[in-house]
């Protein structure tokens, strides 16, 4: 908690599953004067939980942002509006990402492969473009943490899901190059890549057909959204010379992205 104390942390896509539970599990680690910057398309759930948070964690001031990280010009003006006490960024948590159904090609919809890659890949590219000059003006080249949710099926593609795990590829390959050019800087580059997690993730795959998204986790035992949150925070929490580069995180039954053992 000690190394956190002080650090401003903006995290994407926390208003459900890993994102939210970021959010809470850096409050939960109590450092003095942690701020949040949580942010997400949802801005009354985003609200609530803010309260949630201010109402356990005293010294930990939280500041919710209506953001698409789809929109470029959303993206371009959130950096310049942010208030003073919060603009001083240390770690970027770039989650926020979805996958929209199971079609197989030549029957993908234009509009799911668009939603897809502008959010998981362009999204996180263009919040790591407007927060790393922030990082990049502070000493010894710059100074700050990038954390990217990428995915085992960035690792590992598998069929119905061609575009997501192009999607996560491209995470992967755009989170590599950026630790390579950053050096000569202090900057962590830094990937985590849950396998399966119980959120809204297949809620939204399957366009909110809740019955279908049950049956994925059927005789299964998933990772919750605060089993990724403790390793993000940890990662976080390293001494500065130490880099979580590149983490894949199953849950027990899993061994690839199509292997799970399932009790029927
Ligand atoms: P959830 O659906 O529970 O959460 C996704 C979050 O992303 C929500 O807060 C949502 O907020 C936000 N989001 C979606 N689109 C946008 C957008 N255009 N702009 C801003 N925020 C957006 O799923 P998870 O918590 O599971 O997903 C989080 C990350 O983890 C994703 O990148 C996902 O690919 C990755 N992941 C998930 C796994 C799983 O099995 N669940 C496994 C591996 C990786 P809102 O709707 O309010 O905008
Ligand atoms: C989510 C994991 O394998 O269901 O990124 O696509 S998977």
């Amino acid at each position: 908690a000690q190394r956190l104390k002080g650090k401003t942390i903006v995290i994407t896509g926390a208003s459900s599953g890993i994102g939210k539970s970021v959010a809470l599990e850096f409050a939960r680690t109590q450092p003095e004067d942690l701020k949040l910057v949580i942010t997400a398309r949802r801005i009354d759930t985003l609200k609530e939980v803010a309260k949630e948070i201010e109402g356990f964690a005293k010294g930990v001031k939280v500041h919710p942002v209506k953001l698409d990280v789809s929109k470029p010009d959303e993206i371009q003006g959130f950096v310049g509006q942010l208030p003073d006490e919060f603009k001083e960024v240390d770690v970027l948590v770039n989650n926020a990402g979805l996958v929209k159904g199971v079609a197989q090609a030549p029957n993908i919809a234009a509009e799911d492969i668009a939603v897809m890659f502008d959010t998981n890949v362009t999204g996180l590219i263009n919040m790591t473009q407007a927060i790393l000059p922030i990082f990049k003006a502070r000493s010894d080249g710059g100074r700050g943490d990038i954390i990217n949710i990428g995915s085992i099926a960035g690792r590992e593609p598998y069929q119905g899901g061609s575009i997501y795990c192009a999607t996560k590829a491209a995470v992967r390959s755009f989170t590599e190059s950026l630790r390579k050019e950053l050096i000569a800087t202090r900057i962590r580059v830094i990937e985590i890549d849950p396998g399966q997690v119980e959120t809204e993730f297949s809620v939204v795959r399957f366009y909110g057909d809740k019955d279908k998204a049950k049956k994925v986790y059927e005789g299964v035992e998933p990772l919750t959204g605060d089993d990724i949150a403790e390793v993000v925070v940890f990662a976080a929490g390293r001494r500065e010379n130490v880099v979580l580069a590149d983490t894949l995180v199953y849950p027990n039954h899993q061994a690839a992205a199509t292997v799970m053992h399932r009790k029927t």
